[in-house]
């Protein structure tokens, strides 16, 4: 494997490390010790480094002093990684596919495994999220009309919008 083959495989497991491993003792802000990185799963300080620097979508990030690392979002294991709640924009978008919509506008978009829905700024965005499910389709979200009924939003610090639920009244055409 080549050295950027094999940076890009280990970046792709760190999500699984920080966002899904059920083994771990995650503290309560989802940080995970870098020493058991670099100990027990064949990660390098330097390769650490290089990761959370140059991830494309800067899933990750490090403690003050670099000795503790977290994924931004993305969580299916029941952590609070200090999200900001945020007045969101009037319209975000929801890429999935379209083999889900019947089930969607009759249950409304569920977290499913993660702790949150999540919703792109873009529809650009949420068609490329869309398509790692099948034949990507982008639904547009009512914010304003859910922040008026007191719904709560949160914006990670990887720009990923996050909600709890979306009712399938909160719905648009778009
Ligand atoms: C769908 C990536 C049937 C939902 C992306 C989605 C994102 C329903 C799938 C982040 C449903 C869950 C998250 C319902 C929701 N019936 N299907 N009622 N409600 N669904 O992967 O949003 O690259 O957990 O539409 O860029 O695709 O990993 O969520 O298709 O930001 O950093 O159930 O993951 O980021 O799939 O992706 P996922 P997602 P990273």
């Amino acid at each position: 494997m080549t050295e950027e083959k094999d940076l890009i495989r280990k970046s792709k497991h760190l999500a699984f490390l920080l966002r899904h491993d059920t083994e771990y003792q995650f503290d309560e802000h989802g940080w995970r010790d870098v020493k058991d990185l670099i100990k027990n799963h064949g990660y390098t300080m330097a390769e650490l480094e290089d990761i959370v620097a140059n991830n494309d979508k800067q899933r990750y990030e490090f403690n003050t002093q670099h000795t503790k690392i977290r994924a931004r979002q993305g969580h299916s294991i029941n952590v609070d990684v200090e999200l900001q709640e945020t007045v969101p924009p009037d319209i975000l978008y929801h890429g999935t596919a379209t083999r889900f919509l019947p089930s969607i506008y009759d249950k409304g978009i569920l977290s499913e495994t993660r702790q949150y829905v999540h919703l792109s700024p873009t529809k650009e965005i949420a068609t490329k999220v869309g398509s790692r499910h099948g034949k990507p389709y982008v639904l547009g979200i009512d914010c304003k009309r859910m922040a008026s009924d007191g719904i709560k939003f949160y914006l990670s610090r990887n720009g990923v919008w996050l909600t709890k639920y979306v009712d399938p009244k909160y719905l648009l055409t778009i």
